[in-house]
């Protein structure tokens, strides 16, 4: 054979992957023959195999920039972080790669002139819906950014076999359906990734010896189930800028195919169930975590994850550097909420007990690369886990995260002699045997974060005030954001061309840019303009909204959109008696003045979550009697938007005049939401919560709608909560809940809302609804008086959009990077590939 000469291979292969075309012509060439070579298929084929013989052709165009960002992360020892998360909510991709590799525009001709429409192709790509909601969703926004900014950042989560339920509604209620979003066949963004597979351990016993020969002593994980990890890779481009950066999902698969020796003994079905409880784990998101025996499996899913990632890491260095001296000077861990805090007590373990670190090392290792982001003030959302379910399922780890309690708790003791009460509260291990999972992030971690400013001083003043005073230098804001590609240039191609005609196109990797327009919110034309963009997009979402539900909403009224997980905090119920009351004031003729109105609602409620499931309803009878009442007419709509997800928003958002963010102040972590109608237009009406806050401040009074109680307004009113004082102050509210007493929106279905009715009338009600109940209807009084305003309207719509730049995750992300993770970005000149 001819002698194999690898340079001259390696320069062949990589002219190969360099010389793959961005033009027109070769799209065209790759798209047909992945249809017609690869799937068999012809150009009339459904447009299912057109969507993945396009998404094939696209991949082909990431992976020269991605095995090169590979290379660059490779060549140089540089400091890298990883972001651990259950969640990344990524929605579609398709128009996001063509988008950040710069080839809609080859790409739409491309199929055009096959006489084929993109975007029909687009929108046959189904969601990844791998997370629940704000958490999950940020994780992907973070994850764009960081290709974009060029930093050496990677993702580890979870490849669920079923994503987050669909919702139907049926007869008014939500029914929950199973989202197999693998089931047509492969992903076509995943590269399966076998050569990487880690082994996870579950349950067995922890085993001290001590080594007859170094005297040491030495931790065996004895007689553990073992599950095999296996990486699927999903690539994550930056935006033009030669970039991919990789997600990295773990899926679980059974050790043997089945139990041979069960098996052979008879016992087929115990032999295949041993290997589907394996596979278990990563077959569902958790759409909550009430269950009490589902816990188990939610715990096996957190540790699955942590496990995997931290051995894939700890490996690969060890393989390439061997000495763990200066493992955290080059790696960071980012933990997306306490779901992956187990990590703490995971890499000590590997450092101790694989590596052979001794604790004081293992454990300067661990908070210095260790870092916490908390999503939630909410106490039921804060992580604990009975010891002896850890006890059980994982011996080791849980010794570990005793010992480190053991420790932080002799620290505490030296800071406050004799302060036993301190202790106690302190303690990772609490009075009722639970582990704490955010005391476990926080004293494992040398960050901790907030989310949004006024919830990262709610975490130093209240929930976390003991580690505050322990370690104030841990504590820090990162206000969160959104990635404009896919919330403004993807999603809002009308706007995106607008701007483009005024300001260029800066803006899509430099947000403030977009201040370049407030300016121009002075001059007629362009309000004009502004104006027929929205209308478009109004159009666009009111076709929508028909298909989906059969309501016509009126162009001319005003879009008043509040979509988010259905929650009582965040109060679609104050909305919904809002809207009864405008619907009260058209039955009562009280009509002078009067601003025509469409209300959206969407979201899901947890299937647990009785609640949240009657609100749904409600909300569903009262669109009901106003949507066929002839005499409310075009002057009100109202429709609850089945199964909202990542795509319906990308239409929502673009049409909306109105966005509703009103939380009980004090509750509402940040919001991202919020941050999207911002960006494209809408105008918001909103609590002193979250990043309404930032938001206010960005735009000032004149250009929100705000209302409500503040958070020390709540917390002092709690201790003497008289929800009938708020009633008899209020005839409108009388109205309202008159109208709901009287079984009005529920004339065949007695007694359905009375829950409903009588936890707003409770003294104990944690939200305040009826407190807030007067000062929203004024400010949405001065919204529908804005809105009669054609003009000055669009002047504050802009001023939304132009100062919106703050809430870019690219400024997020450049902030986790200058206070945390301190990376440099990847130098990809130079840089070849080896093959
Ligand atoms: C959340 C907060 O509730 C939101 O206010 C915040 O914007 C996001 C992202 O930081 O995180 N925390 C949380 O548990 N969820 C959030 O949305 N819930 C879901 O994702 C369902």
């Amino acid at each position: 054979t001819a002698p194999f000469d690898t340079a001259k291979q390696s320069a062949a292969i990589a002219k190969m992957l360099d010389n793959i075309g961005m033009d027109k012509t070769s799209i065209e060439a790759d798209f047909l023959k992945y249809l017609c070579h690869t799937l068999g298929r012809q150009l009339d084929s459904e447009d299912y195999y057109l969507f993945k013989a396009l998404s094939y052709s696209t991949r082909d165009r990431l992976m020269t920039h991605w095995k090169r960002t590979w290379a660059a992360y490779n060549q140089h020892k540089l400091k890298k972080a990883y972001y651990l998360s259950m969640e990344f909510l990524i929605g579609r991709s398709l128009t996001n790669n063509l988008l950040n590799l710069g080839i809609e525009d080859a790409t739409h001709q491309a199929l055009y002139d096959l006489g084929l429409d993109l975007e029909q192709l687009e929108e046959t790509e189904r969601d990844a819906g791998l997370g629940n909601g704000g958490l999950g969703r940020l994780a992907a926004c973070f994850m764009d950014s960081c290709a974009t900014l060029r930093l050496p950042v990677m993702g580890y989560g979870l490849r669920y076999e079923y994503g987050m339920f669909r919702q139907q509604i049926q007869n008014g209620y939500q029914v929950e359906e199973p989202d197999h979003w693998l089931g047509f066949g492969p992903y076509p963004w995943e590269i399966q990734r076998n050569e990487y597979t880690q082994l996870i351990k579950f349950g067995g016993t922890s085993r001290h010896y001590v080594d007859p020969v170094s005297g040491r002593l030495i931790v065996h994980w004895e007689h553990a189930e073992v599950v095999l990890a296996v990486p699927y890779d999903v690539p994550i481009p930056g935006f033009k800028n030669a970039t991919v950066n990789t997600l990295r999902l773990w899926s679980a698969m059974a050790k043997e195919g089945f139990n041979l020796s069960e098996f052979n003994a008879g016992s087929y079905h115990e032999a295949v169930a041993d290997k589907s409880q394996a596979e278990n784990i990563t077959k569902v998101l958790y759409p909550n975590d009430t269950s009490e025996n589902g816990k188990v499996l939610r715990l096996k899913q957190q540790y699955f994850l942590v496990s995997a990632s931290l051995q894939d890491v700890v490996q690969q260095w060890n393989d390439r550097y061997g000495s763990f001296s200066d493992f955290a000077e080059y790696n960071a861990f980012q933990l997306n909420d306490t779901h992956p805090s187990l990590a703490v007590a995971e890499l000590m373990r590997l450092l101790i007990d694989k590596e052979r670190l001794d604790w004081d090392q293992a454990w300067a290792i661990t908070t210095q690369t260790m870092a916490y982001t908390n999503h939630t003030l909410l106490p039921e959302a804060l992580e604990r886990w009975p010891r002896k379910l850890l006890q059980e399922l994982l011996p080791r780890p849980l010794e570990i995260i005793l010992e480190i309690n053991r420790r932080f708790l002799a620290q505490v003791a030296m800071r406050w002699p004799a302060d036993t009460q301190r202790q106690q509260r302190m303690s990772i291990l609490d009075d009722n045997d639970n582990i704490c999972m955010a005391y476990l992030a926080i004293v494992g971690s040398h960050s901790v974060n907030g989310v949004a400013a006024l919830h990262s001083q709610l975490l130093q003043d209240g929930l976390f005030n003991d580690f505050y005073q322990l370690w104030p230098e841990k504590f820090n804001n990162k206000t969160n954001g959104v990635t404009q590609r896919r919330w403004l240039a993807g999603c809002n191609p009308a706007m995106r061309t607008l701007l483009k005609d005024h300001i260029g196109e800066g803006w899509i990797t430099q947000l403030t840019d977009l201040q370049q327009i407030e300016s121009l919110a002075e001059t007629a034309e362009f309000r004009e303009q502004w104006y027929q963009v929205k209308r478009a997009n109004k159009q666009r979402l009111a076709k929508l909204i028909l298909q989906e539900t059969g309501v016509s909403f009126p162009l001319d009224s005003m879009f008043d959109v509040q979509v988010k997980r259905i929650h009582e905090y965040k109060r679609q119920l104050l909305n919904a008696l809002h809207v009864i009351h405008l619907y009260s004031r058209i039955k009562r003729g009280d009509t002078d003045n009067w601003t025509n109105r469409a209300v959206l609602f969407g979201g899901k409620a947890a299937p647990g979550y009785a609640m949240a499931k009657q609100i749904i309803k409600l909300i569903n009878n009262i669109a009901q009697m106003v949507n066929n009442d002839p005499q409310v007419g075009d002057k009100l709509k109202v429709v609850f938007f089945p199964n909202y997800r990542v795509s319906a928003m990308e239409v929502i958002c673009p049409g909306t005049d109105l966005s509703e963010q009103i939380s009980t102040a004090g509750k509402e972590a940040s919001g991202t939401g919020n941050m999207k109608f911002m960006m494209n237009g809408a105008l918001t009406i909103g609590t002193l919560d979250g990043a309404n806050v930032e938001i206010l401040d960005a735009v000032g009074e004149r250009n929100f709608f705000l209302f409500g109680l503040k958070t020390p307004e709540v917390e002092e009113l709690r201790h003497h909560y008289n929800p009938q004082y708020f009633i008899d102050q209020s005839h409108d509210l009388q109205a309202v809940l008159g109208l709901l007493e009287a079984g009005h929106f529920n004339q065949f279905e007695p007694g359905i809302f009375d829950n409903i009715i009588r936890a707003i009338k409770s003294p104990d009600d944690p939200w305040m609804i009826l407190a807030d109940f007067q000062s929203y209807v004024e400010a949405q009084s001065k919204a529908a008086m804005a809105y009669r305003d054609r003009d000055n309207w669009l002047r504050q719509s802009i001023i939304n959009t132009a100062r919106s730049g703050i809430f870019s995750t690219d400024r997020t992300m450049a902030q986790y990077n200058q206070d945390i993770w301190k990376l440099q970005p990847i130098e990809m000149d130079g840089i070849t590939i080896q093959c």
